[in-house]
């Protein structure tokens, strides 16, 4: 099984369907979850359970329809549902505790757009040019016919919105702008989401931010830059785990900076690395760590306290950049 047609079909026979975003959510996943689950809705009248893995950002808390969604703890473990579907899901570890709720649904889906994805579903709808899972979601609907409300072209534009870093990464292509466009005539208001998205941020999220920039080291003529949050920097600021995003690609703003890294101190001394680049393929440093990504933004849990882990990276990243 390996298309849309095989999709459509088999959200058709399911009568209970779950939606699984990555955990760590962010605007693609949330965006693309929610809306592919109100495009079941409102083309096929079912009601599916979506379920965000880890704790739902306060930065996407606007979104419409996201109280909706129920945290990985509070699915029942014992169900088997007919349809499982992972959104915007890299690698099945990023399911964290939900893979065997996963693996042991009738039919699973896996529908994304990282490179490095492994086909771990039975019906697979990867696209790895793609710029978002967003615009999976909206090929996928746009070849079924389904019909899309207001509602779902605002999740949709999101999720793309939020991907493309505001149509300005390298994965912002014509189709981009098209889908953009044409998501725009449902009557989204994109000033509006804009705002929602980039200038709503906790005063104590902008705060961590300026910190960790101030405390940016710099390697090899200042081509490597990267920063290190530890646990109490994180306590210091009553910030909390999402408020750390955007500080990888502050760092790769610089102009000498080809590859910029933010190492965040994590549980049972290990580091949480996200990994941005303007040349270099950052997704295979993060691939030799267990994790993976884009060519450009990658990431990657690394079993080491921070201290350690930059070793290892800049070993690498040094190794690259001399390539
Ligand atoms: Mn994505």
């Amino acid at each position: 099984m390996n298309n849309i047609k095989d999709l459509q079909l088999a959200i058709e026979k399911a009568n209970n369907i779950i939606i699984f975003s990555h955990v760590n959510p962010d605007g693609d996943t949330l965006g693309s979850m929610i809306g592919f689950s109100k495009l079941i809705e409102k083309n096929f009248n079912k009601k599916s359970t979506n379920v965000i893995i880890g704790k739902t950002p306060d930065t996407y808390s606007f979104m419409p329809s996201i109280h909706e969604c129920i945290s990985n703890e509070s699915v029942d473990k014992n169900i088997q549902y007919d349809l499982a579907i992972a959104i915007d899901v890299a690698a099945k570890d990023r399911m964290v505790d939900m893979q065997d709720v996963y693996f042991k649904s009738k039919v699973t889906a896996n529908i994304d757009h990282h490179i490095t994805n492994n086909n771990y579903g039975q019906i697979n709808i990867v696209e790895g040019l793609a710029s978002s899972a967003g615009e999976v979601v909206y090929s996928i609907a746009k070849d079924l016919d389904w019909n899309l409300t207001k509602e779902i072209a605002e999740l949709i534009y999101i999720a793309i919105l939020t991907d493309t870093g505001g149509f300005r990464f390298e994965n912002t292509s014509p189709k981009v702008f098209n889908y953009a466009a044409e998501l725009v005539t449902y009557g989204i208001n994109p000033t509006e989401i804009y705002r929602k998205c980039y200038e709503s941020k906790p005063k104590a999220m902008a705060l961590l931010n300026a910190y960790a920039i101030q405390n940016a080291i710099f390697k090899e003529n200042d081509k490597i830059a990267y920063t290190i949050i530890t646990k109490e920097d994180m306590k210091s600021f009553n910030a909390k785990s999402d408020y750390t995003e955007g500080i990888s690609e502050a760092l790769r703003q610089i102009n000498t900076t080809e590859v910029s890294m933010l190492l965040k101190e994590s549980p049972n001394q290990s580091t949480k690395v996200s990994l941005r680049s303007k040349r270099i393929d950052v997704s295979k440093i993060a691939e030799a760590f267990g994790g993976g990504g884009h060519h450009f933004a990658a990431g990657c849990t690394i079993q080491k306290p921070p201290a350690i882990a930059i070793e290892k990276l800049l070993e690498l990243v040094k190794k690259s950049l001399n390539e």
